[in-house]
């Protein structure tokens, strides 16, 4: 790689004098002497977008990753012209763009610096490819910290890494691997506690350098297309993410189901195996919502068949098991199978869905169906095409979920592990290489099989998971981590991933737990279930090479832990669900690392183990054998030990007991909690109460909110949901809980059970909305600390 000397040496063009300058309502260009053109558009106060074209020329302008959806619109912009610079002004930040250099400063309103140019765009031309390698490099003050990019198994705070997108099926991948299947250009960086964020919005492969190469700069670049970045401004961390994840897209909710336990290995084949395991769930009472068919349920790994010898007959097996609460997902794959015999393949080429090379020839690549052709899923014929063969699959034989795997996309037995860069795409109307097209070909087939499961489940949800995505795809789907290996490290790669993709957008992620390759210890995959169930997404997965992966085959302990803490996530089901929809509705990250939590705290900074899920339930893993606890920090404010019910005060490290059958667990005070009971499936039982866990705190008003609907359908599109706004007061002698609730959806049960911890006096007296009632009526447990109330009481008060 380049050193900065060499840097002006090496064919580097850099921008000239700006000459010309208009502006367009939202749109302001600037033209330079020698045809760079710097346009940049405001879509937010805080939201804009810089895109650089040399020759005078810009690209079409289309991108996969920004949504239609996002908000736009803003309240203010002024425009002026100095004597050696342009700035402009909107209700949040000041850009500064130098006249001599085209450089641009990005100030807040107290004139701060947030984010400034080193040298600012550049470019190299490329004599292989025809276009630019275009760069950014800016200046990265000393103490400024990095966050973001997706799914690099690296510490989380970037600083001094540089990193590649280029999304890559790496089996068995280890510990600062880069690159692996997912490229989400887009990162956040924080200085003085103020914080910011970059998307670079190109496809290409894209390359991100935190003070590796020059201390002081931070740089980006790719290997053709624009320069063209947005730029978020925070300062604060969370609204980062959200502004990002509002402009590349927000999901649907998913059924409910979908954020149970799945139970998935490579492969549960023939029925027989499948309804064993299934039973062996029911049996131990280890709950699961879903099982999964990896690539043994196909004839010769055909996507959209069936082996009739395992499976004779799909349909009544998945009804079968859908009747024990199961729901059934399969895998499907890009590569069809090259054969003359086989329907998809015949229609592919009937209708020429398949891509080429440059010079004419189908993209050829063995797979697991052996030598096989790829449709070519940025064409949106073929999406409409692909989404229509889940006709099958999930209208008549009842699947629920489908899972995209091999997406990068993988070949195998060739060196790049992927298509040569020749291949062609349509890229929706913007004919293109594989260089171009390659990091968003998973995305595109994730969306396409997205539309076809919608399509035929509807009135119900799909549900999606992927392996390769680019920034955007969750819109249409979940997602893993993939080939992971069963060691503690990768326990600790495990949480940083799900928090770095929570950063990133992609909140609903989750890892293989248990690692895929090899085999954990008992210990290890006790230890990673108490994690994975505090993952948005939560799957035990593996390999099967080097022995069984389900909880029992680990012995009683094991099983008694997985037991504990997937019921756990099903009584936490209410609290989850309201933080997918918290996710869905504004983009709050479902996991939030400690500096996304407390940016303010400077002890945040660094941390990676310890995550708070969801807003008001601190996480953190134990990571290493034979541990009896672990230290940890407690960040800033008061939180109850969710075990032993100790309140704690945070704001410093201390050590956390934690044997094996429990992990380091902490409410945040005035927290108010909701729970299901214990169901072995969602919808196995009528929930005839909702509990709710009220930990006292001494006060300000804590708020804490609940999330209800039907569970699966699109009703709550239309306001048939219950969202409850609880704010909780405490005082030393009373405490008060207001409720506010909205939408049109009455929830089944009709009582909250309110369990009070940590209450410092003696319940004498409850009014509930101004009226005294009677301890007895309301089953008041002074042993237990609860009470029965009606769920709809608008004012609690409880009096010593
Ligand atoms: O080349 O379908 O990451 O989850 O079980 C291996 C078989 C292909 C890789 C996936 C893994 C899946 C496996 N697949």
């Amino acid at each position: 790689m380049i050193t900065n000397t060499e840097l002006e040496h090496k064919g580097n063009l850099f921008p000239g004098k700006i000459t010309s300058f208009s502006q367009h309502v939202d749109k302001i260009n600037f033209t330079t002497e020698n045809g760079v053109i710097l346009q940049i558009t405001v879509l937010r106060g805080s939201v804009l977008r810089f895109r650089y074209a040399t020759d005078y020329n810009f690209e079409k302008d289309f991108s996969y990753a920004i949504s239609e959806d996002g908000a736009r619109g803003y309240s203010k912009l002024e425009v002026e012209e100095h004597d050696s610079e342009y700035s402009i002004l909107t209700a949040r930040i000041k850009v500064i763009v130098n006249k001599q250099t085209l450089n641009i400063a990005i100030y807040d309103l107290e004139g701060n610096v947030i984010c400034k140019d080193d040298w600012g765009f550049h470019w190299e031309q490329s004599y292989e490819y025809g276009g630019n390698i275009v760069k950014m490099s800016k200046s990265a003050p000393q103490g400024e910290c990095y966050y973001g990019l997706g799914d690099k198994p690296t510490h989380l705070n970037l600083k001094g890494k540089r990193l590649e997108n280029w999304a890559t099926d790496q089996y068995a991948f280890g510990k600062d691997q880069d690159p692996l299947y997912k490229s989400v250009p887009f990162y956040i960086g924080m200085y003085e506690e103020k914080a910011y964020g970059i998307f670079f919005d190109n496809t290409f492969k894209t390359y991100f350098d935190f003070c590796h190469e020059r201390r002081n700069v931070t740089s980006f670049w790719a290997q053709g297309g624009e320069m063209n970045y947005y730029f978020f401004y925070g300062p604060n961390m969370q609204e980062v993410v959200t502004r990002y994840t509002d402009l590349t897209g927000k999901p649907e909710l998913p059924p409910l189901w979908a954020l149970g336990y799945h139970q998935c290995k490579w492969s549960y084949y023939p029925e027989q195996k499948v309804k064993e395991v299934t039973s062996k769930f029911r049996a131990l009472e280890i709950p699961c919502d879903a099982i999964y068919l990896d690539i043994d349920y196909m004839e010769g790994f055909r996507c959209f068949t069936w082996n009739k010898e395992y499976f004779p007959d799909p349909k009544r097996m998945v009804k079968e098991l859908a009747e024990d609460g199961f729901k059934t997902i399969v895998i499907i794959d890009p590569g069809i199978k090259i054969d003359d015999e086989y329907w998809v393949y015949k229609e592919a080429i009937e209708k020429d869905y398949f891509c080429k090379r440059a010079d004419g020839p189908y993209m050829r690549g063995k797979v697991w169906p052996g030598e096989c052709f790829f449709p070519d899923f940025t064409n949106p014929d073929v999406r409409e095409w692909w989404a229509d063969l889940f006709k099958e699959i999930i209208d008549e034989i009842g699947v629920k979920g489908v899972w995209n795997d091999m997406n990068e996309p993988a070949v195998m037995e060739v060196p790049g592990k992927t298509f040569p860069d020749d291949v062609r795409h349509n890229y929706d109307g913007n004919p293109c290489s594989h260089r171009k097209a390659h990091n968003i070909y998973g995305t595109q087939m994730a969306r396409a099989t997205y539309e076809g499961v919608k399509k035929f489940s509807y009135p119900k949800r799909p549900f999606i998971i992927t392996r390769s995505a680019y920034s955007g795809a969750q819109r249409y789907t979940s997602s893993w981590t993939g080939d992971n290996v069963a060691t503690w490290e990768h326990l600790w790669i495990a949480n940083i991933q799900a928090q770095r993709m929570s950063m990133s957008g992609m909140s609903f992620t989750g890892s293989d737990i248990g690692g895929f390759a090899e085999h954990p210890t008992g210990e290890l995959y006790a230890r990673w279930i108490q994690l994975g169930v505090f993952h948005p997404f939560c799957r035990t997965h593996s390999s099967g090479d080097h022995g069984n992966q389900e909880p029992w085959t680990f012995g009683d302990e094991v099983v008694d832990v997985t037991r504990k803490f997937v019921s756990l996530r099903y009584q936490l089901l209410p609290y989850l669900y309201t933080m997918f929809w918290e996710y869905a509705e504004d983009g709050i990250p479902m996991l939030k690392p400690l500096v996304l939590f407390d940016q303010e705290d400077c002890q945040t900074h660094y941390r990676a183990d310890e995550f708070v899920f969801g807003n008001q339930i601190l996480v953190c893993p134990i990571q290493e054998p034979n541990a009896k606890g672990r230290r940890m920090y407690i960040p800033r404010g008061s939180w109850y030990n969710y075990w032993t019910r100790e309140y704690v005060k945070g704001g410093m490290e201390q050590w956390v007991d934690a044997d094996l059958d429990t992990i380091p667990l902490f409410v945040k005070d005035g927290a108010i909690i909701p729970k299901y009971p214990v169901q072995q499936y969602v919808g196995e039982k009528k929930i005839e109460e909702l509990k709710l866990e009220v930990y006292y705190k001494l006060g300000n008003k804590e708020v804490s909110k609940v999330f209800e609907d039907a569970q699966d359908g699109y009703d709550y599109v239309k306001g048939r949901y219950c969202l409850r706004n609880f704010s909780f007061t405490g005082k030393e002698n009373e405490i008060i809980i207001q409720q506010h609730k909205t939408g049109t959806y009455v929830t089944e049960y009709e009582v909250f059970k309110i369990e009070f911890i940590g209450l410092p006096f003696v319940i004498k007296e409850v009014e509930i909305d101004n009226v005294i009632v009677s301890l007895d009526s309301i089953q008041f447990n002074k042993k237990e600390q609860t009470i029965v109330v009606p769920k709809d009481f608008t004012e609690l008060h409880i009096i010593a």
